[in-house]
């Protein structure tokens, strides 16, 4: 029954396939309509990540305050499930100059300690304080967002479940408490 349930809709495109030009133009299709879960992350002069209200879901609980007088909610854990795909897309907020203030959001194999990366990461400012030797250590990483720029990456969510540390690498932002779980169950 499974394996029939499974293997109609095979059966269907392989008869609706006349010649095999049209195969790779299908396939591309199909990877093009996969669907991806967008998370929109702002990063805050308060070296927090945070989300808009409507981002609520995301487990939120705390409000921070910018300077600017603007309200978010504190993230703290992102819920996903084994093979999702997500995108990450960082915004960072502020008018400091990105040298001093900017953001980004990297992601952790399970079991990494994310302090000792961290102290890694302080050094390789010239890689965007992504740690060169670490990158094994890694599943996904955005690049450094400055004041008002946004950068994002998509991430195909691990299929062993536990809870995936996230964190700035930028000087100080992890110590400050810019970091987080992707908790895959
Ligand atoms: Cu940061």
């Amino acid at each position: 029954m499974h394996l029939l349930t499974y293997m109609l809709p095979l059966l269907a495109f392989l008869a609706g396939c006349g010649g095999g030009e049209q195969q790779p133009q299908s396939q591309e299709t199909q990877a093009q309509t996969q669907e991806i879960r967008t998370i929109d992350i702002i990063g805050v002069d308060q070296m927090k990540y945070v989300v808009k209200e409507e981002g609520k879901l995301l487990g939120t609980a705390e409000t921070i305050k910018t300077s600017g007088g603007d309200s978010y909610l504190l993230l703290q854990t992102i819920e996903a499930t084994p093979g999702e795909k997500l995108r990450i897309r960082l915004t960072t907020v502020s008018d400091l100059p990105a040298t001093a203030m900017g953001h980004n959001w990297v992601l952790l194999k399970l079991g990494i300690d994310p302090a000792s990366f961290t102290k890694e990461a302080m050094k390789a400012k010239s890689n965007e304080y992504i740690p060169e030797g670490r990158t094994d250590d890694v599943i996904a990483h955005t690049g450094l967002a400055g004041g008002g720029e946004t950068v994002e990456v998509t991430v195909t969510v691990p299929e062993k479940t536990g809870d995936y540390n996230y964190l700035c690498t930028f000087p100080g932002h992890f110590a400050a408490g810019m970091k987080g779980k992707l908790v895959v169950q």
